[in-house]
């Protein structure tokens, strides 16, 4: 029987246990540059198996809220030096999570004030984050503009260039967003992508960018250094597929032979209900595909576990589990879950934007 305390082979890498600490959006680093508060609040969660940073831009076209960190500009890489030292220093390995947020963007956050980005021109149900004057809001996303087929190439080398630039900066590897409504999983869903062109239509065609950006990231720092994230099913940032079980079963078939080192499932709705109504999913369905097809990477999954319902999910074919919420309140979260001692809650007001209150001075055990 696998356990979360086991230690595992994830792509190069050797996991002390089977806890990741899932990605997480804070938004702590004005101008999308990493500060010394950042490295302090990673170094203090080092103890996890495998350490998933928040999600980063890849350039300022895909960013979409303010203050979180990018990985396109020399500062940026400086600041996340010390975040990548700092974890290390603690013994810890951290993998970047590569975004682009298409659609999930406000022209207030775009370079020269541009729509942002997406497969066609249909605005996002949803809202993202500002900060104006110190005070931060939520405010409804902008009509975006639809991309022209000549641009994805561009799109494409530009997460080549910050996977590159990630492991520069001292990353272990990179984790791509393919999840959660943005670029990526736009182009995937029949709700945000209308094209007619080789990137619309079927679904060949609307995995056809994802695959792309995961052949060249893959090309570039090696296939044992790169995970990918999805949601077939999520609800969030407006986005919703016809059909989800085929085209992820597409999409993991043609995975398989790049050999990555995991793949990270959000099931049901992120952050929310594990089964949502209207939108069932197969995940067993869509491991057996991945693993039929040849693929030996990792199986990491994701959304309310605990302790239970994680060593129900390994006993089922799961690899890693990661824990997002927890973590937020748990620096020490592996020992917790090791002696079984109670979680701190999560505080929801300090969860956005702000400084060392609610992000870096959350109790330790016993303390
Ligand atoms: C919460 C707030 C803003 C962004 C995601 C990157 O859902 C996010 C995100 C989460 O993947």
């Amino acid at each position: 029987m696998k356990s979360l305390f086991d230690p595992v082979q994830v792509g190069s890498l050797h996991l002390p246990n089977r806890i990741v600490m899932a990605p997480l959006t804070r938004n702590r680093a004005p101008g999308a540059i990493p500060t010394p508060l950042m490295a302090q609040y990673y170094a203090q969660r080092a103890s996890a198996g495998l350490m998933i940073s928040e999600a980063t831009a890849i350039t300022h076209q895909g960013q979409g809220y303010a203050d979180v960190p990018g990985l396109y500009g020399t500062e940026q890489l400086d600041g996340w030096k010390q975040v990548t030292q700092a974890v290390h220093d603690r013994g810890g390995r951290i993998f970047c999570q590569l975004w682009h947020v298409g659609r999930v963007s406000h022209v207030e956050l775009q370079p020269e004030h541009q729509k942002p980005v997406a497969p066609s021109a249909i605005t996002a149900k949803t809202k993202t984050y500002l900060i104006k004057d110190g005070i931060g809001s939520f405010v409804p996303t902008s009509e975006p503009r639809e991309l022209d087929a000549e641009e994805i190439p561009g799109i494409v080398r530009d997460f080549r260039h910050a996977a590159r630039n990630a492991l520069s900066a001292g990353f272990d590897g990179v984790e791509v967003h393919g999840a959660n409504g943005y670029l990526l999983d736009q182009f995937l869903k029949t709700g945000a992508n209308r094209r007619s062109d080789d990137y619309g239509g079927s679904i060949e065609n609307r995995a056809r960018f994802l695959l792309e950006v995961m052949r060249e990231v893959c090309e570039e720092v090696g296939r044992e250094r790169v995970g990918l994230r999805l949601s077939p099913v999520t609800t969030a940032n407006d986005i919703a597929d016809d059909d989800p079980q085929p085209l992820f079963d597409h999409v993991v078939r043609q995975l398989a032979p790049l050999g990555l080192a995991y793949l990270h499932l959000i099931e049901g709705a992120t952050g929310g209900p594990r089964e949502v109504e209207g939108r069932p999913f197969d995940y067993a369905a869509m491991l057996r595909a991945w693993r039929e097809a040849g693929a030996k990477g990792a199986w990491m999954v994701n959304n309310g576990y605990d302790q239970a319902l994680a060593g129900q999910a390994l006993a089922q074919g799961a690899d890693l589990v990661a824990f997002g919420r927890a973590y937020i309140a748990n620096p020490d979260l592996v020992e917790r879950l090791r002696t079984g001692a109670p979680l701190n809650p999560v505080e929801k007001a300090t969860l956005y934007g702000g400084g060392a209150e609610g992000y870096t001075d959350y109790p330790p055990m016993g303390k």
